[in-house]
């Protein structure tokens, strides 16, 4: 027996102890008569115990990840693989007549995030940690996150999503700082989430709460005094924004964060009597996106006002440790505060600003570089882009995007500084977790070296002629599709048909991502089977997002998405042949139910737009087939699999970006030039939809449709109606399509998080 194997054993039998020894403590019973509830919280304690005596991660560098967002999902299953228990920690279950499954539901998912980003640093923090770089998130710990999502009236309605129960993976600390908003001051209290790597040490999540929050503010659904700032700040991820208050409190929270994230990392600095003008050899600040930008100037405000540096050699130490990422083009998700905005909430940060400015504008005559512009906002991104020392964006194109019109303007000062890092995404929670029959099966074919390199994955490309290996991976598919019915039924009450395709689109509710273009496809198909063409093979068409309150346009999109749900899933004649679902609450547990069962994966944006996207790794890992356009890494998956094994329509980004430009984007000449998209758009508001739905919503976004698609779903309708069509014929070609899974499955390895963070240690971190 190996040594490994030897310790693996020591391990588990000492789980098996702790179990037992905490069930007779705290509940005073046997592990075998514990109910559900009792058997996970005996298991959080365990588990939290043994990553407790994990060595922490150490070194003479470290990366700290400053992120507004850290949509970690459940951990328990998580930390059992990657504390290498797993599936000792199941048979040890069976064995007192228990399903791991049942248990991991008892779990509350900790909503910490919104989408990609969040999930993305989620994904971050566990690659770090496994390759046993020391580095640790910092972040805030919402009391209720991102609201809840329930349906009424099919609308959405948003409500407190309260996940932190009495007991939980958070450990508080001793760790408490001031903040000062000018002459306000509050406190922080510091919670920690152990990150473990996998068959690693582990790092750590810091959460920095309020110390006088208050849950009892809170009023109907998710409104409560915005102006409350010594008990709000760390009630919710993203409050409503449509008013002052709100983006008041936006800036508090950015705050708050950053001065936190500053006294944290200064504090751990000191207590390795680390020179402060030799910081950036100890430590480097990765900033998430434009949240965390303030701890520019607010680590330049303390070392100049407290640690008596100059500003000329503050504002150099503080550029050569902070990096940015860009995640996005999207105008309205750049942040610009008003100058005016800042001196009510961060007056001490104001004169710091000028400064950065200052130095801008006697450096650069171009207008477009400014920090503070014209009608005096601060662009937070140009304060990353001047005074950090690497610009990253998340996928090739998106690089490029940026490089060559974004932020052209800054590529030509600072070429050196702009570099790529195509996003990844964790295997171990995306497919040893949530897909454990298709992990099993890439195993029995290529052995198992795919878990530390997932570049070995290619292994599978051997068996891309062998009928009995697609079969086995289709098999595993249909279980897969199987378990998801009977979550579904559960769940929503809505019966699927296993032997229909899985059409899936899955992510944050946005025109640029163009679920309305998915649902024209829809409403396409009803009618086609309303007139006596019936498909080949049923379909079902699955949807989950949560869309923003205070964004119309979204909640409509929503809304004609149950109304169908509703005239579909009854019509007589239509009923056995389509159905469409959109799950309530989705969230990156649902992800994990619904990725390993989807044959086809929507990643349908406006080219240009989508940054990079992570679903759509997922899904191509799970061997599901892309419908996508060449937007994101779509165009880096399109690359990997070679066009028989993806679906690629719509116009290029080049395309889109010049129909900007020229603002020559027309939409009702499409609906006019096209019968089929006139038919389609027509519907929204049929007396059909006019009994089940509102009106007010189906014609307003009816009208958004055809009057203004500023993303533009009517240029690429009929490319995708017939490129859908196609891919759905090809599906009756088993055997081919077993292939295309195959390879997909193959070609992931690429997208492993490791080996983005691998990219990101050489050429930003460079932690030794
Ligand atoms: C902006 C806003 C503005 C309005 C309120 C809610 C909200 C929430 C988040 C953001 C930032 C959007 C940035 C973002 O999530 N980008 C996504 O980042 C992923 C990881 O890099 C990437 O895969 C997605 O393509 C990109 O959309």
């Amino acid at each position: 027996m190996g040594i490994e194997r030897i310790r693996e054993q020591v391990f588990c039998n000492e789980v098996e102890k702790a179990l037992t020894d905490v069930a007779k403590r705290e509940y005073n019973k046997e592990p075998k008569d514990l109910t559900d509830e009792e058997t996970y919280y005996s298991l959080l304690h365990v588990v939290k115990d043994l990553s407790a005596s994990t060595k922490r991660i150490s070194g003479n560098k470290k990366i700290y990840y400053i992120s507004a967002e850290f949509l970690i999902g459940k951990l328990l299953t998580n930390n059992l693989i990657n504390l290498g228990i797993y599936d000792r920690v199941k048979e040890i279950l069976a064995g007192y007549g228990k399903k791991l499954s049942d248990i991991e539901e008892i779990e509350p998912e900790p909503s910490l995030g919104n989408g990609g980003l969040g999930r993305l640093a989620a994904c971050f923090l566990d690659s770090i940690a496994t390759l046993g770089l020391p580095g640790d998130g910092i972040g805030l710990n919402y009391h209720f996150g991102l609201f809840r999502q329930k349906f009424s009236d099919r609308l959405q309605t948003a409500v407190p999503d309260k996940w932190i129960a009495d007991r939980s993976w958070l450990n508080k600390t001793d760790i408490s700082f001031e903040v000062c908003f000018g002459k306000k001051k509050v406190r922080s209290v510091l919670y920690d989430i152990d990150v473990v790597g996998y068959e690693e040490g582990v790092n750590k999540l810091h959460l920095f709460d309020l110390e006088s929050v208050d849950e009892s503010i809170i009023k109907k659904g998710i409104t409560f005094d915005k102006t409350a700032i010594d008990k709000n700040l760390t009630l919710f991820l993203y409050p409503d924004d449509s008013d002052e208050d709100g983006n008041l409190l936006r800036i508090y929270q950015q705050y708050f964060m950053v001065s936190n994230a500053a006294q944290l990392i200064l504090r751990e600095l000191h207590e390795q009597q680390i020179d402060l003008h030799r910081m950036y050899d100890h430590a480097v600040i990765q900033i998430n996106d434009t949240h965390p930008t303030m701890v520019i100037p607010e680590l330049i405000r303390i070392l100049t006002e407290e640690k008596a540096m100059s500003m000329d050699d503050a504002i150099d130490v503080v550029s050569k440790t902070c990096a940015y990422t860009n995640h996005t083009i999207l105008a309205e998700a750049l942040e610009k505060w008003p100058l005016e905005y800042l001196e009510k909430v961060v007056p001490q940060l104001v004169p710091i600003i000028k400064e950065l400015d200052k130095r801008v504008k006697a450096k650069y005559k171009d207008k477009k570089v400014q920090i503070i512009d014209k009608d005096k906002r601060v662009h937070m991104a140009h304060i990353d882009i001047h005074y950090g020392f690497s610009v990253n964006g998340v996928a090739a194109l998106h690089t490029q995007i940026l490089k060559d019109t974004e932020l052209n303007h800054f590529y030509k000062i600072y070429p050196e500084k702009f570099n790529n890092k195509t996003n990844g995404i964790t295997f171990r929670r995306w497919l040893m977790g949530c897909n454990p029959a298709l992990a099993g099966l890439i195993t029995d074919l290529t052995g198992d070296s795919w878990k530390k390199d997932a570049s070995k994955l290619t292994a599978l490309m051997e068996f891309k002629d062998d009928a009995d290996a697609a079969a086995k991976i289709m098999a595993v598919k249909q279980r897969k599709k199987d378990e998801l019915c009977a979550y579904i039924k559960e769940h929503e009450g809505v019966e699927l048909d296993r032997e229909s395709i899985f059409d899936i689109q899955i992510k944050r509710m946005h025109e640029y991502k163009r679920q309305q273009m998915n649902a024209l496809y829809i409403i396409h198909k009803y009618l086609e089977i309303k007139a006596g063409q019936k498909p080949v093979r049923p379909m079902t068409f699955i949807f989950g997002a949560k869309a923003a309150p205070a964004y119309v346009i979204a909640q409509d999109v929503i809304h004609l998405l149950l109304c169908l749900q509703e005239l579909i899933n009854n019509d007589p004649d239509v009923k056995d042949h389509m159905k469409v679902v959109m799950v309530e609450n989705y969230n990156v547990t649902y992800a994990e139910h619904l990725i390993p069962a989807c044959d086809i994966s929507e990643q349908i944006s406006l080219a240009s737009k989508e940054a990079s996207g992570t679903g759509n790794m997922k899904f191509m890992l799970n061997g599901a087939v892309t419908l996508g356009t060449m937007d994101g890494a779509n165009v880096e998956i399109h690359d990997l699999v070679g066009d028989d094994n993806i679906y690629v329509f719509g116009k290029d980004s080049d395309t889109v970006i010049k129909l900007y430009e020229k603002s020559a984007y027309v939409s009702k000449d499409y609906y006019k030039k096209s019968k089929v998209i006139k038919e389609a758009v027509d519907f929204i508001t049929d007396k059909k939809m006019l009994a089940i739905g509102h009106k007010e919503n189906l014609k307003r976004l009816q009208d958004e449709l055809l009057n203004k698609d500023w993303f533009m779903t009517l240029l690429d309708l009929e490319e995708y109606i017939s490129v859908k069509d196609k891919a759905f014929t090809d599906y009756e070609d088993r055997r081919s399509w077993g292939k295309k899974m195959l390879v997909n499955i193959a070609q992931a390895g690429f997208f492993s998080s490791d080996r983005t963070i691998e990219e990101y240690n050489r050429d930003i971190w460079k932690l030794s």
